[in-house]
């Protein structure tokens, strides 16, 4: 065995060389790898060996090009050198595929003349995640192997695809039991039987008929759900040149491009928002090795929009849940919901029929809190009320099993005040899902005082195998997503009483990036939450509304009016009236208020509101607010965040 750099070893098993990658966590090509590729195929080809695999250690096969090193100083070999070793080689290479072939990863296997893979392997180009397309030639080889209409949804979604799509589709040439014996096997018999050694790049079969059409329609799916990023767009013209280019020039384009999204803040933002992601995560002070409370079952009370979507994300990972709701009527409804919402999931495809009924098997129901006996995690989604919740947690308290962990799914109160209604302040935890619960990735994961670090892991170790994002944060008033949000809105409705309409703020904070303004996300939410006819007094616009019969989207008029089928809004004159007339009875000049001071005055509080929520180490670190505004409120990721 030769070690040939620090991450990579060569062997010779048979007639076979061996080269394999060990570069954890995710063997992503560091410049040691790309050296030790380079001389690896150099070596095993003046070797006897007569064909050459290449294979990963650890869990996974390349995952990409090492992000860190995005932001220093290129440091050689190329990744280029390593591949054209590769696909020039006088001997068949052969990639070994496990884990996840990523990026950078996939585009080194896709300069193998043949990949063979696990069944549970993974192959994608990630990159438009970046704000990046891929750079290592993977725009002019993938559409060559899948055809331009795979590779469009590939590349555009970063999603990736498992490897009997990959079979299907000719990314790969077969799947095998054992990695190393089946890519040994693969390549013995590449030697006995002469197979050709097949370059992608020389290919055209795939591309050759791509109709003109397919691009213009495909930019028009994707606008909607792409609007205001650059890299999809990038990753679409990359693989026009594919098909109208000689595949020299098509690299080309792809460099000229790539090396425009760098530059570009887009893709920096999106580099810092990776890794944002990840260090939410890591919660200084509480040891690696804090063990976690094992969740077999999980109860949830209150069977409403947010309590069944709650549910759903437990089901869906094959975790048991209780619900329970007061009464029979309350839970067949949202039982009902949930199970209307798994039916719409199969019908566009997402599960099968089968799924669904297995799911729904999963949730048992009651209308009795006992039934929380067995359960390790209780989450609370009853209405914000605070005397309600102490009752709750009380009664709970009393029910469940000690060690069992009581989480509040308030979105704003005090989970102290909440945990000094039970005897086990330590298990009392607030875990704040975002509206539809099942959907929206946001998890705000609130550590009371007492709170014990194992009840902390286990909140943030079980937020993320439910596929959440979560972040913690310390008790105040809306944790940190609400709280930000607030400001925003106590300025926003001052706009409105100094001239400004709510389709005008709404306008400037979509073009911004949001998915919606926050007169259409009241609308959304509706205006009637925490709103009672008896106490109303017409003092905020909110109120006024309110008090005219206005609940928002659910009766079709709220700051706008909503067609009763499309849902379509429409702006209010006579919203706008009630607007002015409330600004004259507290004689507040009008005047016209430019855009761009909407822009300023709705977004600097909130980062001057997350600037306070750092100081008040109600957050661990910057990075954090972005994760939630990002993820819980679709603060366009391409600008990083708030704090970003
Ligand atoms: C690219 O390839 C560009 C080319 O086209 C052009 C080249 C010229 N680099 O996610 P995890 C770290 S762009 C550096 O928790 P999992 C990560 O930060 C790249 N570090 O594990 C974390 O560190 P820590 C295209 C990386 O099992 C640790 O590894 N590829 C990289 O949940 C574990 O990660 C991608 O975008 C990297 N590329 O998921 C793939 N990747 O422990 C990005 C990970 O200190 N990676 N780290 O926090 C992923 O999607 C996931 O990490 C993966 C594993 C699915 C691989």
């Amino acid at each position: 065995m030769a070690q040939l750099t620090e991450s990579v070893r060569l062997e010779q098993k048979g007639d076979i060389a061996v080269i394999t990658i060990s570069n954890p966590p995710v063997n992503a090509l560091s410049y040691h790898v790309r050296q030790g590729l380079i001389d690896g195929i150099k070596e095993a080809e003046t070797s006897s060996a007569t064909a050459i695999v290449l294979i990963c250690d650890g869990r996974t096969f390349i995952a990409g090009a090492d992000i860190t090193e995005f932001s220093q100083a290129p440091k050689p070999p190329s990744l280029q050198a390593g591949q054209d070793a590769m696909e020039n080689c006088s001997k068949p290479v052969i990639a070994a595929i496990h884990g996840t072939a990523l990026g950078g990863g996939l585009e080194v296997a896709l300069c193998a003349h043949y990949r063979v893979a696990l069944e549970t392997a993974q192959f994608g180009l990630p990159e438009v995640k970046l704000g990046l397309l891929p750079g290592a030639g993977g725009t002019q080889r993938l559409p060559r192997v899948t055809g331009p209409a795979k590779a469009l949804e590939m590349m555009t979604s970063g999603e990736p695809i498992s490897a009997s799509e990959a079979l299907e589709c000719g990314l790969i040439d077969e799947i095998v039991d054992d990695l190393e014996i089946g890519a040994i096997a693969f390549a013995e018999r590449a030697v006995s039987d002469s197979l050709p050694l097949l370059r992608i790049r020389d290919r055209s079969d795939k591309i050759s008929d791509a109709e003109v059409s397919l691009f213009d329609n495909f930019r028009k799916s994707i606008a909607k759900k792409t609007r205001g990023f650059l890299a999809p767009e990038y990753n679409i013209r990359c693989i026009e040149a594919a098909v109208n280019l000689p595949f020299e020039a098509g690299l080309t384009r792809e460099q000229e491009l790539f090396s425009d999204l760098m530059r570009g803040l887009q893709s920096t933002a999106q580099q810092y928002y990776f890794f944002a992601e990840r260090a939410a995560l890591k919660i200084p002070g509480l040891p690696k090795d804090t063990s976690l409370i094992d969740i077999q079952r999980c109860g949830i009370l209150g069977a409403g929009t947010m309590g069944g979507g709650i549910a759903m994300n437990f089901v869906n990972i094959g975790i048991p849940v209780t619900l329970v709701e007061r009464d029979q009527e309350s839970l067949n409804r949202g039982l009902a919901v949930v199970r209307a919402n798994y039916e719409r999931t199969a019908a566009r495809g997402g599960i099968t029929s089968e799924d669904v009924e297995n799911r729904m098997a999963l949730i048992s129901s009651s209308t009795d809190k006992n039934s929380f006996a067995d359960c390790d995690l209780i989450i609370e989604a009853v209405f914000e009320n605070m005397d309600l919740k102490k009752e709750i947690f009380r009664e709970l308290d009393a029910i469940c099993h000690p060690g069992a962990i009581l989480a509040s799914n308030t979105s704003a109160l005090d989970i102290n005040e909440i945990a000094s209604a039970t005897n086990r302040p330590e298990s009392v935890v607030g875990m704040h899902f975002f509206s539809p619960a099942n959907v929206m990735k946001m998890l705000e994961v609130v550590r009371g005082d007492a709170t014990s670090d194992s009840v902390i892991a286990t909140a943030m170790s079980i937020g993320k195998r439910i596929k959440k994002t979560p972040v913690l944060c310390g008790v105040c008033h809306g944790f940190i997503g609400n709280r930000m949000l607030f400001m925003r809105g106590i300025e926003a409705e001052k706009m409105l009483l100094e001239g400004a309409t709510p389709a005008q703020i709404d306008q400037v904070l979509f073009d911004f990036g949001f998915p919606m303004g926050p007169f259409a996300m009241m609308d959304l939410a509706g205006l009637d939450i925490g709103w009672q006819e008896s106490t109303s007094s017409s003092s905020t616009i909110r109120e006024i509304l309110c008090e005219t019969g206005r609940r928002g989207q659910k009766n079709g008029l709220g700051f706008y009016t909503y067609d009763s089928t499309t849902r379509a809004p429409t702006p209010d004159q006579d919203v706008v009236a009630l607007i002015r007339e409330f600004a004259e009875s507290k004689h507040i000049p009008q005047r016209e208020i430019t855009n761009q001071e909407i822009l300023e005055r709705c977004l600097y509080p909130m980062v001057n509101e997350g600037a306070k929520i750092l100081e008040e180490e109600i957050a661990i670190r910057g990075s954090d607010v972005d994760v939630v505004w990002i993820n819980g409120y679709g603060w366009p990721m391409y600008t990083g965040g708030p704090m970003f």
